[in-house]
């Protein structure tokens, strides 16, 4: 064989390799080693922009328009009242098909903000049209007017936002425009005049409350409270890249640290509001929240529905709140009124909170019964039932860095400084003298140490208390601290938190994965370069690059000057040992 026909035949279909090694598994196909028939497809999933009505389409009725369902509560369309208008919708529903989601949990996550569009969805509203139709262009106006512009936006339509790691743990008290954003439809723009709120169900006296009624204080007492609000899906993004878990209809936003805020909320008990009812019925053991917005679920329309327990109610560990940091909800986080469930996952702090239904056992609406569901790993695409997973409800406890960053070169004299607390210092500078984080339990637990290792995990080190936020039992503690780093190299910066009731964080995004991709509440790491200029050997050395005028960082880049001088290396050999011994 001449040599260039054994070259063409040595190689391999271009990028091969590469799934070989598992760096493309988008691409990666199946290997079938059972007996079973199995359907694949390889090819890349084609996301259009449109909706295409099926070949099979028939009889829409046109005189069926969606239409809001009040004066004055822009974007809200009934659709629990009413389950044949539900019926029709559906049917329209079904006669377009829709591009399939983008994949971004096996193929690299789109580097763009908004990082994912969310085309699906938009075309949803506009298949069901009327008054579904502007929806999405009118809540992404009310995003740019309402959040800072420094948002993280993760999903366009329905919006969710986070704010950056330099910004998320600046005040202890999220400001407004920084709190995140977990939206499951559009934003409603409802009139606080036309505004009203429906108690029934399993209550004694069904009643219809104004605003003006609630915040009238000789029917209510009124209550203020630093609460934090936690999404299940924080930190998601660890456990993405780790493994892939489960697309939903509503893609999982891939959230980094900042699905969590904290605010002060002003209301009133919603066990107050009740016993203004008369109280519950006999029986009834739950509360179901109704939020406005439509949710569109396995081809049906629908309100944002879930409950939570009356003893937690009774506890007055839910509020109805209409005030955020002393204004006003903003339009995207609720207003004129939402709940706010102390302790629970975000979930059940419904925004735009219209009714509220005493009921017997935990609501089988979608979110509450099929979604936020916690599986053992072993369950997947192929096993999962919904009565297989916990209902997340309390959320265990967490904590995060927020500087430095992953893979960055930190120089340092020794030990690395971690803090936590508005130093004032200017953005452009915060990454570059702090590192900043927050810690958090559910449930009415709070943390109570911190800890923090420089060694991927070994040796621990206590956050000061006083470098600590003040405790709270419904709210996170931000923290500042310092942490020893004798080590050169590769390390991993580690924090962990311990609450009140001596919980702590499993090691690993490996040991707190699931399916569902919710609560990753391993110990968070951030992976770093450590260049430990107490160590005289280094210190010259970086002194060097300087006087080279040679940039130290990427650290990839080969460097131009020499470390040893052909002299230095032979007078280092004469003290040395010898390299091979004779006998
Ligand atoms: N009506 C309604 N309420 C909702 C949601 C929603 O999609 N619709 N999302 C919930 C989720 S999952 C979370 S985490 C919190 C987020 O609250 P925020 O957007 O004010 O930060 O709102 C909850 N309340
Ligand atoms: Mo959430």
């Amino acid at each position: 064989m001449d040599f260039e026909h054994r070259e063409r035949l040595s190689r391999q279909p271009p990028n091969e390799w590469s799934l070989e090694q598992g760096l493309d598994p988008a691409r990666l196909g199946l290997r079938n080693q059972s007996n079973l028939k199995i359907h694949t497809d390889t090819r890349p999933p084609t996301v259009t922009n449109s909706a295409e009505l099926r070949a099979d389409a028939n009889d829409d009725d046109p005189s069926f328009v969606i239409q809001e369902e009040r004066k004055g509560w822009k974007g809200y369309v009934e659709w629990e009242d009413y389950p044949e208008k539900k019926a029709r919708a559906r049917k329209r529903f079904s006669q377009y098909k829709f591009p399939p989601p983008p994949e971004f949990q096996l193929a690299p996550i789109p580097a763009t903000n908004p990082v994912l569009e969310c085309v699906r969805w938009k075309l949803w509203h506009k298949a069901i049209g009327g008054a579904l139709t502007s929806v999405p262009e009118d809540s992404w106006k009310t995003v740019l007017e309402e959040k800072h512009p420094g948002m993280l936006h993760l999903l366009q339509f329905p919006y969710n936002g986070e704010p950056p790691k330099t910004l998320l743990t600046r005040e202890t008290i999220t400001p407004n425009e920084l709190h995140f954003v977990r939206n499951r439809g559009g934003i409603p723009d409802i009139d606080v005049v036309e505004f009203d709120l429906r108690l029934d169900g399993l209550v004694n006296t069904p009643t219809v409350l104004t605003l003006e009624d609630l915040k009238n204080e000789a029917l209510f007492p009124r209550t203020s409270k630093l609460v934090t609000i936690q999404c299940s899906g924080t930190r998601r993004l660890e456990q993405i890249v780790e493994y892939a878990g489960e697309g939903d209809e509503m893609i999982n936003a891939p959230w980094a640290e900042g699905a969590i805020g904290t605010a002060n909320w002003t209301g009133v008990s919603l066990k107050k509001v009740i016993k203004h009812c008369g109280g519950l019925k006999e029986g009834a053991k739950h509360l179901e929240f109704y939020g406005a917005e439509t949710y569109f679920k396995g081809g049906d329309c629908m309100n944002y529905v879930v409950s939570v327990p009356w003893s937690k109610v009774r506890a007055n560990e839910v509020i109805l709140a209409w005030e955020m940091n002393g204004k006003p909800l903003p339009k995207i986080h609720g207003f004129p009124l939402r709940a706010v469930v102390m302790g629970y996952i975000g979930a059940r702090s419904v925004k735009w909170l219209y009714r509220i239904k005493a009921i017997e056992h935990p609501s089988r609406a979608p979110v509450q019964s099929r979604e936020y569901l916690y599986f053992q790993q072993q369950y997947g695409k192929h096993n999962q039932l919904p009565t297989l997973g916990i209902q997340i409800q309390e959320m265990p406890v967490s904590s995060a860095i927020m500087s430095p960053w992953h893979k960055e070169v930190v120089v340092h004299n020794g030990h690395i400084e971690v803090t936590g607390k508005d130093h004032g210092v200017p953005l452009e500078c915060l990454r570059d003298v702090n590192i900043t984080g927050w810690a958090y339990s559910g449930g009415g637990r709070w943390p109570e140490r911190v800890e923090l290792s420089s060694d991927g995990g070994w040796a621990w080190y206590s956050v000061p208390t006083e470098n600590m936020s003040p405790k709270h039992k419904w709210a996170w503690r931000t923290w500042t601290s310092s942490v020893p780093c004798d080590q050169e190299g590769w390390t991993e910066l580690v924090v962990r938190c311990w609450d009140n009731s001596l919980n702590t964080q499993p090691m690993e995004v490996r040991h707190s994965w699931n399916w569902g991709l919710h609560v990753t509440s391993s110990c968070h790491r951030v992976k770093i370069y450590s260049v430990n200029a107490s160590r005289p050997e280094t210190r010259k050395r970086l002194e060097q690059f300087e006087k080279h005028g040679e940039p130290f960082v990427p650290i990839t880049r080969p460097t131009e000057f020499k470390y040893m001088t052909p002299e230095e290396y032979e007078k280092a050999w004469k003290k040395m040992e010898p390299r091979d011994v004779d006998n």
